[in-house]
């Protein structure tokens, strides 16, 4: 009742907002909101309040969270303290965007790195019982905490508290004890798994895309919308190694929209939003043919070209990568850049990362969600299957002739595919549209749905993840009330419920660090 009272005063306070002054919202938002979110809006104890932070926040939902606080965060409710126009006062402040942008400058990331946890009882196995191989880390966005899941019991061994909205896959050193997170506001953490504590924090951004890190955690590279950077940090205890500015040759600057690990080639592959270039990183000399034993690493001696960017002319904007089994082909998603356009060029381009230039195009339609897709083996050869934001299907591509074999048609545009060479099915979500709360189960040969799952009708059932032994498949029922269920992967009977806030992602520890061609990495 208050709400729907108070929502119609809101429509007219912002119907009336033209008579607060800019300066009398920032003395709103200063005496109100910046001791959390900071004077700058870059935020502290609380998030960043800058637009590009909030873009993905609806002005009636920030009216929401203001009036009535934040469930599990320390976000207070205004609803006895301000009234229904100062709140739209504050609301159009904070999505504008300031006359000066701040800046983290490297003293300030340097300033915010924070040592965490005990060392003294550290131990180089694990302090539980589980098999360390076989563990889910379960990002819970509902009140922003990871659980460790044990993996043949489905239970949990704990449960952390993360920063404030994770995003992108944690990754894990490729021993499976560090895993490094990354939070939308520019937070990189690195969590010790057989410890159950954090090793270490600091901040690299304002608006941050994600993190990659090299195998043995040596080193880990932060993607920034803002600022445009990209930012080196030692695997030890992420202090900062370099910022690197992120311009095209000519000069443009950019946002990074991902940045990923090629084990094989040494570097990491990064994806450039506002300009059409790719970028490669060398953290070391690269391989071409990796030797079998791992102690045969690069010298670490050989600085020359260490984080040096090798700019790779694309000839139009990509976003969104996949990566052929052995990272020499970038598989990217095209985005129309300026005017809208791109000509005549496809939906996908593969770039050759030795050749360092375009290799042929991809037929895909909408906007394919590459970032998700996964490969097996259909008949002898090898196939990229990816699911699409914007059409209602899935591609499976042929890896070496690069033609679309099959357009798988589903119940609407999905976001995540899941598999694992141990099962003869792929899974992927229906995560927009009316059918957001359908999941369907594809057979690998045949090319064919042969199930679609409805675990619970309307609530949104997304993101899958196999056992290392791709015995059983989990889900997430993405609610705040969610859950986790946990399916036999042969009969797709449910096994097991495990309640959970919100989570998002999940991620096993050896499919990700043996780099299974049924999830991403
Ligand atoms: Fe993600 C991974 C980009 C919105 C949940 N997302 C990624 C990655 C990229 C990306 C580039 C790979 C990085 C990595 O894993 O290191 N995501 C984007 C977007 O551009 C997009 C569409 C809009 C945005 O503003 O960021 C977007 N993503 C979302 C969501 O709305 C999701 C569902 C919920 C959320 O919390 O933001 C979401 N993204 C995820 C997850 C992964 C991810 C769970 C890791 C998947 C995995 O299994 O590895």
């Amino acid at each position: 009742m208050i709400n729907r009272y108070y929502l119609s005063g809101a429509i007219i306070a912002l119907l009336a907002i033209n008579s607060i002054s800019t300066s009398a919202s920032e003395v709103l938002y200063k005496k109100n909101c910046a001791s959390c979110h900071a004077e700058s809006r870059i935020g502290a104890m609380g998030p960043a309040l800058l637009p590009d932070s909030l873009a993905r926040l609806d002005k009636k939902l920030a009216d929401d969270v203001i009036l009535n606080g934040r469930v599990a965060t320390r976000m207070p409710a205004f609803k006895e303290a301000l009234n229904a126009q100062e709140i739209a006062s504050i609301i159009e402040f904070i999505y504008q965007a300031p006359e000066v942008m701040p800046s983290l400058t490297d003293a300030d990331i340097m300033a915010s790195r924070k040592d965490l946890g005990d060392r003294s009882l550290d131990s180089n196995s694990p302090k539980f019982d589980a098999d360390p191989w076989n563990l889910f880390l379960v990002v819970e966005t509902g009140d922003h905490h990871v659980t460790l899941l044990d993996g043949d019991k489905f239970e949990p061994i704990t449960r952390f508290k993360s920063h404030f909205a994770l995003h992108g896959g944690p990754k894990f050193t490729q021993d499976g004890r560090f895993v490094y997170f990354a939070s939308r506001d520019g937070w990189v953490s690195k969590y010790d798994i057989y410890n159950m504590q954090y090793v270490a924090e600091i901040r690299t951004g304002i608006n941050t895309r994600n993190v990659a890190v090299s195998d043995n955690g040596e080193y880990v590279a932060v993607a920034n919308y803002w600022p445009r950077t990209l930012v080196i940090l030692d695997g030890k205890d992420l202090s900062l190694i370099k910022t690197i500015p992120v311009a095209s040759l000519e000069g443009k600057s950019s946002r990074l929209s991902a940045v990923y690990h090629a084990r094989q080639r040494k570097s990491f592959v990064v994806a450039l939003k506002d300009v059409p270039e790719l970028w490669e990183v060398p953290y070391g000399p690269a391989i071409k043919n990796p030797p079998k034993k791992s102690n045969q690493q690069g010298s670490k001696n050989n600085t020359k070209n260490l984080f040096t960017p090798i700019h790779i002319n694309t000839g139009v904007v990509l976003d969104d990568f996949f990566f052929s089994s052995d990272y020499t082909k970038v598989i990217g998603a095209t985005r129309p850049l300026g005017s809208g356009t791109k000509g005549d060029i496809k939906n996908g381009l593969v770039i050759d990362l030795d050749l360092k230039r375009k290799i042929a195009e991809l037929d895909l339609p909408g906007m394919p969600h590459l970032g998700s897709g996964i490969i097996w083996n259909h008949k002898g050869r090898q196939v990229l299957a990816t699911p699409n934001f914007r059409s209602a299907e899935i591609s499976v591509i042929d890896m070496k002739s690069w033609e679309t074999i099959k357009r798988i048609k589903t119940e609407g545009p999905g976001f995540f595919m899941r598999s694992h060479e141990n099962t003869s099915y792929a899974w992927s979500d229906v995560f927009f549209g009316p059918n957001k709360d359908k999941v369907h189960i594809i057979d690998k040969q045949t090319l064919e749905i042969v199930k679609t799952l409805q675990p619970e009708p309307g609530k949104t059932a997304a993101h899958l993840e196999f056992t290392k032994d791709g015995r059983y498949t989990l889900m997430s029922i993405m609610e705040d009330d969610g859950a986790i269920i946990v399916y036999d992967a042969e009969t797709f009977e449910e096994v097991k419920r495990i309640p959970m806030k919100r989570p998002v992602g999940k991620y096993n520890i050896y499919n990700k660090t043996h780099l299974s061609a049924g999830t991403s990495h």
